[in-house]
């Protein structure tokens, strides 16, 4: 039973950090409000030698005045009573970039091949989201593969965000910086 109440929603049992860390291609993406992350978004996950999970991501955006460019971005988790829920602090390599404290849960991932997750960044009164963001990812770069096409599309029901994604591309925009594992 769900009535789109976000504390109603399942995440990942048992998540895993270790298995989760590593090169996410976003293939899927619903925006929030605002300024946010257009295509070729790339995330890295580390768990750090104390046990702390971290990310950096890149992705293209274009900000004040029309300014294209691929924004490099930082993230540190704050670790919550649920395993798969976060809070992700992030902030940007260059000042002009966007900071933020965001949720950060995991809704489902097999680890190897794909992952979704959800962000609410202003609850409504009755418990739904007014404001949320959402990232499908895939290990390839390519896409989902199409055995886990179907599991994604019952997440995105799950989550009350079916209909609201649009696909992500990668053609390159934002290769040419630095390595993200060296960050
Ligand atoms: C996320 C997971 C990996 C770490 C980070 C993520 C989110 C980043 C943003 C960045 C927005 C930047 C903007 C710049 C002008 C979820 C991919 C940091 C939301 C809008």
């Amino acid at each position: 039973e769900n009535n789109c109440q976000i504390a109603n929603f399942q995440v990942k049992q048992d998540f895993d950090r270790t298995r989760y860390a590593g090169v996410w291609y976003a293939v899927g993406k619903k925006d929030p409000e605002g300024l946010f992350l257009l295509d070729n978004v790339v995330a890295e996950f580390k768990v750090e030698d104390d046990g702390r999970m971290t990310a950096t991501a890149k992705g293209r955006v274009i900000i004040l005045n029309n300014w294209e460019m691929c924004a490099h971005m930082f993230a540190t988790f704050e670790d919550t009573p649920e395993p798969a829920k976060f809070r992700m602090k992030y902030w940007g390599a260059a000042s002009y970039l966007q900071t933020g404290n965001d949720e950060h849960w995991v809704i489902d991932t097999d680890y190897d091949n794909y992952a979704i997750h959800y962000s609410c960044r202003l609850l409504d009164s009755d418990g739904t989201c007014l404001d949320s963001y959402s990232f499908v990812f895939s290990r390839h770069p390519t896409g989902l593969r199409a055995e886990d096409q179907a599991i994604i599309t019952q997440k995105k029901n799950d989550i009350c965000l079916l209909g609201k994604y649009r696909r992500v591309a990668h053609n390159g925009f934002c290769d040419n910086t630095a390595d993200l594992s060296q960050q």
